[in-house]
């Protein structure tokens, strides 16, 4: 009899986290809100009389009870550099120059830069395991607990990776941001000057339950470290992040010179309202690990990469 249950539960877990991904991570829900509450419930009901069979990655997991006393500190294994900014074409294209002066000629990708918070994901053996914020880009605080309540960030891999480390940004809706503020004010309590100050104010919430209840998100953007899996270019890496079940930078694009890549940035600039999140640039990134290899870092960020910033809009 308990095998009955066991197998149910295996399965409903595995059910649910499917329909739980698909809604979102990718936006497109196979099933109705009610048919997932059922699920959800039944699973919940089946733990209850078998707490024995309660697993970290459970979708009913994803709350948990106590609030903490405080952050500990985690001293990043790979250290979360941060970007050298460019203003202008100019700058894009002499950053272009020394790429290629160094490294040869070279594919880039362009993406959107989120106006979030960085965070770091590890996962053992598929398993999340530790989250933590960026920090100084050395030290960063452990906020597991506030992570696992965001649903877009997978408890479980698709494939059991013995070990992957991925950075993304968390960041609010600009819709569910109106929403927070109003809430505030309706209890007499300060609100937030913008999206990423709400955002980093939910995340350091010392109680998970406050967290659950802010609408974050996460788009992932890369790999810190991986074990049992190797890819050659920067491409191949959000391919399979996202093939593992992670949220990846939307819309990215490969661009094979600089010329592409100011058009992709353009076009970045002129979609900025499209985006469900805030923007505050674009980032364009050397494709091949390879040449980033070559291509190294400062102290403070890699070379191999730029930040395009827009210029401030009237409003
Ligand atoms: C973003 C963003 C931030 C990876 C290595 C140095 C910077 N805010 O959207 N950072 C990066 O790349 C890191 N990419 C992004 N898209």
């Amino acid at each position: 009899m308990g095998d009955i249950t066991e197998k149910r539960i295996n399965e409903l877990k595995k059910i649910i986290n499917r329909y739980s991904y698909l809604y979102h991570v990718k936006d497109k829900p196979e099933i109705s809100d009610s048919e997932y509450d059922k699920l959800y419930r039944e699973l919940e009901d089946l733990e209850e009389l078998r707490p024995d069979l309660i697993t970290s990655d459970s979708p009913t997991r994803r709350i948990g009870e106590k609030p903490l006393e405080s952050f500990n500190k985690v001293i990043h294994k790979i250290p979360m550099q941060s970007l050298n900014d460019v203003f202008s074409i100019d700058e894009l294209m002499a950053f272009d120059k020394r790429v290629r002066n160094a490294a040869g000629d070279t594919d880039y990708v362009v993406e959107t830069k989120i106006d979030g918070l960085s965070v770091s994901l590890e996962y053992k053996d598929g398993v999340f395991e530790a989250g933590s914020t960026r920090g100084d880009g050395i030290t960063g605080e452990d906020i597991t607990q506030n992570l696992r309540t965001i649903r877009s960030i997978p408890l479980l891999l698709t494939e059991k990776v013995p070990y992957i480390e991925v950075r993304g940004e968390v960041y609010i809706p600009k819709k569910d941001f109106a929403k927070i503020n109003m809430e505030l004010e309706e209890n007499g309590e300060v609100q937030f000057a913008n999206p990423r100050n709400a955002a980093a104010g939910s995340l350091r919430q010392l109680d998970p339950r406050i967290t659950a209840s802010r609408k974050l998100d996460i788009l992932v953007f890369n790999i810190q470290r991986i074990e049992g899996r190797s890819y050659k270019t920067h491409s191949e890496s959000l391919e399979l992040m996202d093939k593992l079940g992670f949220k990846v930078v939307p819309d990215f694009r490969v661009c094979g010179d600089i010329e592409a890549v100011i058009e992709e940035v353009k076009r970045i600039g002129s979609r900025k309202h499209d985006y469900e999140f805030e923007i505050d640039g674009a980032v364009v990134k050397v494709n091949s690990m390879q040449k980033r290899e070559q291509l190294g870092s400062t102290s403070k960020a890699p070379r191999w990469a730029a930040a395009f910033k827009y210029p401030p809009e009237q409003e």
